[in-house]
């Protein structure tokens, strides 16, 4: 449980550490490494293993423990994402990391490396194709002349770009100041997931020409497009993805694709060909991904011969510049370099093996690491810490995710998590609203308890946006600090405060698939809400400010289901702020709301599982418009495992009735965890918490 941020303390701790107890592997480091005595000397401050353990917040007996842990172990893989990546000191961090790994020699071994997990299944690719602001194609470096040469003379183009471009967060910047004027956002939902969200959209809002492509017509995004053209996704279109052991796999199409998307290359290259640039002819991926392996392996052998070998090139698909439209077709997953076609299966499994490093002294190089704390720290305006980040069951900015009611269940709201004591001392009850409020922006989420969170932190997830709510959208409340060098923002580390937001209502709406652009922009209208897809309805959970009396009215004259073919069932009880509305059609559930105090609202997939009825008997609507299900039957609670659609509540039952204490016997009976096993941390916490009642 480290604080937010100390990660270079924690690892230049362990340098030290393995060090000072003899650790080192001198022969490795003499041999193939240069520079370890800066990365000691940047590290003087980490030598007392006591201050560590204050800096990085873990005690002090867990940190030795790790240390030897470390140390005697012969093969340690360091796994490494957003944790590290997404600071300040991003770079700094995974540099301290690998300067651990060089000292013990734990590096280019079967199982012993540091190794940063790219998070998009195709980062790996993206890389290799050049697509950042700071690198030229096939893994070669902007700042680097040889490199610049090579594709410039590759492409025989007549110019070439000499400096690093900008990187997302000062993109935006210079859209708004106007330096920028023109924008082709692809595959991308900045509005979303930039920090400092409202100032994209004020860059967007201010931009001369603004192209989004996608392949979803509503985003926070594409609400800015001048020019939108949809795009093929996943699953439509073809071509390769490469994965973080540089494997390359064909990706091929199983999807008819939608009437007008293209594939994103086509919608490129169509561009350039009317801009006038030659090279732009291609027929499909495949001249595309040969093209692609040409300029990996271009003037490779020269360059080797030259410059001893030392320097060669690792990115390099020599052997597949020759592939035929059939063999591309048919390709195999294949890791890089792929020097030969026929080059053994295993043949560079495994870089640096040799404790050969790509620099050109063929030595691995230990970086300084000075330990230094996050930018923007908590004060007494905002004394709480933000750390944002994904939950299992959505995908980033939920445009593919958010349509499935399945993976809509396990957590249906935008929450934000706090210690108890946190929630005592700022005034917050479980399943409360709460307003986060940043120097940037502010949000409203739902109150969700935990102690798996530190005190002093709070923890957001970086999922919903304004497609699926009104107000919680987090990038608009992150800092947006970056890297020095990688561009990465500091997304996990933002000073916040918190309050109770007061509603004087809360309700539930449900409206039948078909219908809901009828009601949207009325529903949407109420102070707070979010939206929910189930298996034959949209769900809206809402609050609102307007008195209870005054809002009744009003929804009711908004819900325009008026003629005569719809049935309205209504309750309502002024004094207990009650109302229930019921609407069908010849027999069938169209929609239903109900506005009451928080305990009295109805069991949420009950409603829902009635939309999938065609009928609904007098018992049904009855139920109904008391908003009570008959008999409590066997509701499921929130879907815990996704792959066997197994719940909270059947969980905790088959638990309580078996005395269970392992997830194994969860299994055994109820399947649950026994696929993907992404639910098993859910279902041990289900069984402590059982343990736990039992006890008291
Ligand atoms: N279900 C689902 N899976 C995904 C994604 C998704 O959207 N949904 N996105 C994919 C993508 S693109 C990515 S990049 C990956 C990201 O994968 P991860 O990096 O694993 O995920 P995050 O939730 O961003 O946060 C990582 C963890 O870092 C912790 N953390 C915060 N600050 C620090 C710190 O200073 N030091 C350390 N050591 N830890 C810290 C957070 O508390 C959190 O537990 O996930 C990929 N997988
Ligand atoms: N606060 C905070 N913010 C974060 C993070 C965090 O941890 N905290 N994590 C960051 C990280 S690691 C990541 S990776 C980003 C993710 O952030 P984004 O990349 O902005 O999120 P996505 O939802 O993946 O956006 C992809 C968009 O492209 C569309 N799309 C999908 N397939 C295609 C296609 O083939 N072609 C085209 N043209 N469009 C397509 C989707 O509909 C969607 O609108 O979020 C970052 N933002
Ligand atoms: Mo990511």
């Amino acid at each position: 449980p480290i604080l937010i941020g100390q990660d270079v303390s924690l690892f230049n701790g362990l340098l030290q550490y393995l060090h000072q107890q003899g650790y080192a592997d001198s022969a490795f480091v003499e041999a193939h490494t240069q520079g370890l005595d800066t990365a000691l000397k940047s590290s003087q401050a980490e030598t007392d293993i006591q201050d560590v353990a204050v800096k990085t917040g873990i005690s002090l007996e867990k940190l030795q423990l790790f240390f030897e842990k470390f140390a005697q172990t012969e093969k340690v893989m360091t796994l490494f994402s957003m944790g590290v990546n997404q600071s300040s000191r991003g770079v700094d961090k995974a540099n301290s990391i690998i300067n651990c790994h060089l000292l013990t020699g734990k590096i280019g071994k079967l199982g012993a490396a540091p190794f940063s997990m790219t998070g998009q299944p195709n980062a790996m690719g993206g890389r290799e194709v050049g697509g950042l602001a700071n690198m030229l194609a096939a893994h070669m470096d902007l700042d680097n002349q040889q490199h610049q040469q090579l594709v410039q003379s590759f492409w025989n183009s007549p110019s070439i770009a000499k400096h690093v471009g900008l990187k997302a967060v000062d993109l935006f910047e210079a859209v708004e100041s106007g330096r920028i004027k023109a924008i082709w956002i692809m595959a991308t939902n900045p509005v979303v997931s930039l920090p400092n969200a409202d100032q994209v959209k004020r860059a967007l809002n201010s931009c001369e020409f603004v192209v989004v492509s996608d392949i979803c017509k509503d985003t926070d995004t594409t609400q800015f497009a001048d020019v939108l053209l949809p795009a093929l996704g996943w699953g439509e279109k073809d071509g390769t993805v490469t994965n973080s052991e540089r494997r390359i796999s064909r990706q091929r199409a199983f999807l008819d694709p939608p009437e007008q998307a293209k594939a994103d290359w086509w919608a490129v290259a169509q561009v350039a060909k009317k801009l006038g640039f030659t090279g732009f002819d291609f027929a499909n991926s495949h001249e595309i991904f040969k093209e692609h392996a040409l300029l990996s392996a271009y003037q490779n052998a020269e360059i080797n011969a030259r410059s001893n070998a030392q320097s060669f090139r690792y990115f390099n698909l020599q052997g597949l510049t020759d592939l035929s439209l059939d063999e591309y077709d048919q390709l195999a997953p294949i890791q890089w370099p792929v020097i030969m076609r026929n080059q053994a299966e295993h043949a560079f499994a495994q870089l640096f093996s040799q404790g050969q490093f790509s620099h050109a002294d063929g030595k691995a190089k230990f970086i300084a690491t000075m330990a230094i704390d996050p930018v923007h720290q908590s004060n007494t305006e905002y004394p709480l810490i933000l750390n944002t980040g994904r939950i299992r069951d959505q995908w980033h900015t939920m445009t593919r995710t958010g349509l499935s009611a399945n993976l809509s269940t396990h957590k249906a709201e935008p929450f934000c998590e706090i210690h108890p004591n946190d929630a005592l001392k700022y005034g917050l009850k479980e399943g409360e609203l709460v307003e986060i409020k940043s120097a940037w922006g502010n949000c409203v989420l739902r109150t969700v308890l935990s102690d798996n969170i530190r005190r002093g932190q709070i923890f957001a997830p970086i999922h919903w946006n304004d497609q699926f709510a009104s107000d919680a959208r987090i990038g608009k409340v992150v800092n947006p600090v970056v890297d020095a060098i990688s561009g990465e923002p500091e997304f996990k580390h933002t000073p916040v405060l918190i309050q109770p937001f007061y509603t004087q209502w809360q309700g539930v709406f449900y409206v039948r698939e078909g219908y809901e652009h009828i009601v949207k922009n009325s529903i949407e209208n109420t102070v707070w809400w979010t939206k929910i897809q189930t298996a034959k309805a949209v769900r809206y959970e809402l609050a609102d400010r307007r008195r209870f009396t005054q809002t009744t009215q009003h929804l009711k004259q908004l819900l325009p289901f008026e003629d005569e073919s719809f049935e309205w069932l209504n309750l309502e009880d002024q004094t207990a702020h009650i109302s229930h509305s019921v609407v069908l059609k010849e027999g069938r559930l169209i929609a239903s709301l109900y506005i009451a105090p928080k305990a009295l609202l109805p069991d949420r997939d009950w409603v829902a599982s009635l939309f999938k009825r065609d009928r609904l008997s007098a018992m049904h609507r009855k139920a109904l418009l008391a908003g009570q299900a008959m008999s409590m039957g066997n509701s499921e609670g929130p879907l815990v495992c996704s792959c066997f659609k197994v719940g909270k509540n059947r969980i905790i039952q088959t638990i309580k009735e078996n005395n269970i204490n392992h997830e194994k016997q969860v299994t055994a009976c109820l399947k649950a965890g026994g696929n993907c096993g992404s639910c098993l941390p859910e279902i041990r916490g289900l069984i402590k918490a059982c343990q736990a009642e039992l006890t008291q």
